[in-house]
C-alpha cells in the first residue's frame, strides 16, 4: 500500500481516483459486433462462443433436470446448510422492503393510489472462471422471488467438461430457477437481450461480469432492456481509529484485495500506528493466502492515509463513494450517520464485509466507481416497477376539473383543456336532469 500522511485537502480528488479503464473503445466495438452475430446466428453463435473462449462443445445449451439432480448430490451437506441460512437471511432481510401504500384522495373525489408489480422477465448473469460467484445468485434470485417475477432465467458460462458448477445449480435449484443457459460473456448477455431458439429474450439483466459483460449491459440498454446498475471493479473503504484491530482491518482489506487485480483498497485513520500495524499484519497474512498473487496486485494500486479527524475521514469517504465502507471506531453509530454516500456501511470492530457478501441479509450487489453517489444496491425495488392508477367520480372532475381546464390553456394545449371541459358539460347536464 502507499502511505500519504496528512496530505493537503487540495490533493483528496487525486487520493480518490480509481483507475481510468483503458482499451473501452476496443472492447465496445468487440461487443456491438457479438450483438450482431447473435443476433443474426441466434444458439449457432451461442455454441461457436463456448467454443472459443470455454473451449466445449455444447449439445444442449440449456441445463437439463437430470444435470441438476446430478450437481446437487454433489454439494456437501455443511455447505447446503450454510446456502439454505444464508437464503433465510437475505430472504428476511429483503422481505422488510415490501411497502404498502395506501390509496389517496388529493380532492373528494379523486382517487390516486399505486401497485408493485414485477418485472415481468429477468436475466440473472453469473460470472464463471477462477470464483463461480453462488453466493451472487442468491443475492439476485432471493429478491427477483420475492418480487414474484413470473420468468427467471440463468445464464452462466460451462465449465471445461461443459457442466454448470454445481453449487450454482444447487442454489439456482433453492431458488426454484429452472431455466438455466450455459452461455458466458458478452454473448450471454446478447442472447438475453434479442432472444434465440434456447434463450428467452428478457425485460432487465442483472448481475457482474468483467468488461465484455459490463461493456454488453450498457449495450443491452439501447435496445431497450435495463439493467441493474453500471459496474466496476469491487471496492472497499475502511476508516479505522486508534481503537481498530489491526489483523481484523488487514483480512478486510485483503478480502476485497482477492477478488481481482483491480480491485480497489483504500485505507483512512487518524492513527500512524494502525496504519503501520495493519500494513505489518497484511503482509503476515498475505503468506498464507492462496490468492495472493491476486491480492498483492491490487494492493499494489491501493492507499493507506493518515488523517487528522473523523470528521476528515467521513468527509474522504463521503467524497470517494465507496462500494463498501467499513467503521472500525469506537463509536461507528455516530459516524454512520454522517455517510451520505456509500453502497454499503458495516459498523464496528465485529462486522466484517464478509458478513454482507455471504449471509448477513444485505444484498451484495451494490454501486462501484463512485456511482454509490446516486445508486443504490440491489434490492427488492430493482425487480419492481411502480404503476401508478387514478380514479376520479363526477364529484371529483368537478374539483379537479377547472384547475387542469387553467393549466392546459395557459400551455397552449386546447385539447387536454377540451378533454375536461366536454365531461365537465356532461355532468351539468346530467346534473340538470336530476
Ligand atoms: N464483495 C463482492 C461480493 C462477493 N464476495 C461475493 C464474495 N463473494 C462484491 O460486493
Ligand atoms: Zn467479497
Amino acid at each position: 500500500m502507499q502511505v500519504f500522511q496528512y496530505p493537503d485537502q487540495t490533493k483528496w480528488t487525486t487520493l480518490q481516483q480509481r483507475a481510468a479503464a483503458q482499451e473501452a473503445q476496443e472492447i465496445e466495438q468487440r461487443v456491438q459486433s457479438i450483438f450482431l452475430d447473435v443476433r443474426q446466428r441466434g444458439d449457432v453463435a451461442l455454441r461457436d462462443y463456448a467454443q472459443q473462449f470455454d473451449g466445449v462443445q455444447l449439445q444442449d445449451l440449456r441445463v437439463t433436470p437430470e444435470e441438476i439432480a446430478a450437481a446437487v448430490a454433489q454439494v456437501p451437506a455443511e455447505l447446503q446448510t450454510a446456502i439454505r441460512q444464508a437464503h433465510a437471511n437475505i430472504w428476511k432481510f429483503h422481505a422488510t422492503q415490501r411497502t404498502e401504500e395506501k390509496p389517496v384522495e388529493t380532492m373528494p373525489g379523486v382517487t390516486c393510489w399505486r401497485r408493485s408489480v414485477p418485472v415481468q422477465r429477468v436475466g440473472l448473469y453469473i460470472p464463471g472462471g477462477t470464483a463461480p460467484l453462488f453466493s451472487t445468485l442468491l443475492m439476485l434470485g432471493v429478491p427477483a422471488r420475492l418480487a414474484g417475477c413470473p420468468e427467471v432465467v440463468l445464464t452462466t458460462p460451462p465449465q471445461k467438461d461443459g457442466s454448470v458448477n454445481s453449487v450454482i445449480l444447487f442454489t439456482a435449484q433453492l431458488l426454484g430457477i429452472s431455466t438455466i443457459i450455459k452461455a458466458g460473456g458478452a454473448q450471454a448477455i446478447a442472447a438475453l437481450t434479442g432472444g434465440t431458439d434456447s434463450v428467452p429474450a428478457v425485460d432487465k439483466i442483472f448481475g457482474p461480469g468483467n468488461r465484455y459483460v459490463t461493456a454488453a449491459k450498457q449495450l443491452a440498454t439501447r435496445y431497450g432492456v435495463a439493467i441493474d446498475m453500471p459496474a466496476g471493479p469491487s471496492e472497499v473503504l475502511v476508516i479505522a481509529d486508534a481503537t481498530a484491530n489491526p489483523s481484523f482491518v488487514a483480512a478486510d482489506l485483503l478480502s476485497q484485495a482477492e477478488h481481482g487485480p483491480d480491485s480497489q483498497v483504500i485505507l483512512v485513520s487518524d492513527s500512524m500506528a494502525v496504519i503501520e500495524q495493519t500494513q505489518a499484519e497484511i503482509e503476515r497474512q498475505l503468506a498464507t493466502l492462496p490468492r495472493a498473487a491476486v491480492a498483492t496486485q491490487a494492493l499494489n494500486e491501493s492507499r493507506a492515509i493518515l488523517l487528522r479527524t473523523p470528521e476528515d475521514m467521513l468527509y474522504f469517504s463521503n467524497q470517494y463513494a465507496p462500494e463498501h465502507l467499513i467503521l472500525a471506531v469506537q463509536n461507528p453509530e455516530q459516524l454512520a450517520e454522517g455517510v451520505t454516500s456509500a453502497g454499503s456501511v458495516f459498523l464496528g470492530h465485529y462486522t466484517p464485509e464478509a458478513a454482507g457478501d455471504y449471509a448477513s441479509g444485505t444484498n451484495h450487489t451494490l454501486p462501484t466507481n463512485g456511482y454509490a453517489r446516486n445508486y443504490s444496491g440491489v434490492s427488492l425495488d430493482s425487480f419492481l416497477k411502480k404503476i401508478t392508477y387514478q380514479r376520479i367520480t363526477a364529484q371529483g372532475l368537478l374539483n379537479v376539473g377547472p384547475v387542469v381546464e387553467t393549466m392546459a390553456e395557459a400551455e397552449g394545449l386546447s385539447a387536454h383543456a377540451r378533454a375536461v371541459t366536454l365531461r365537465l358539460e356532461a355532468v351539468a347536464g346530467t346534473a340538470q336532469a336530476l
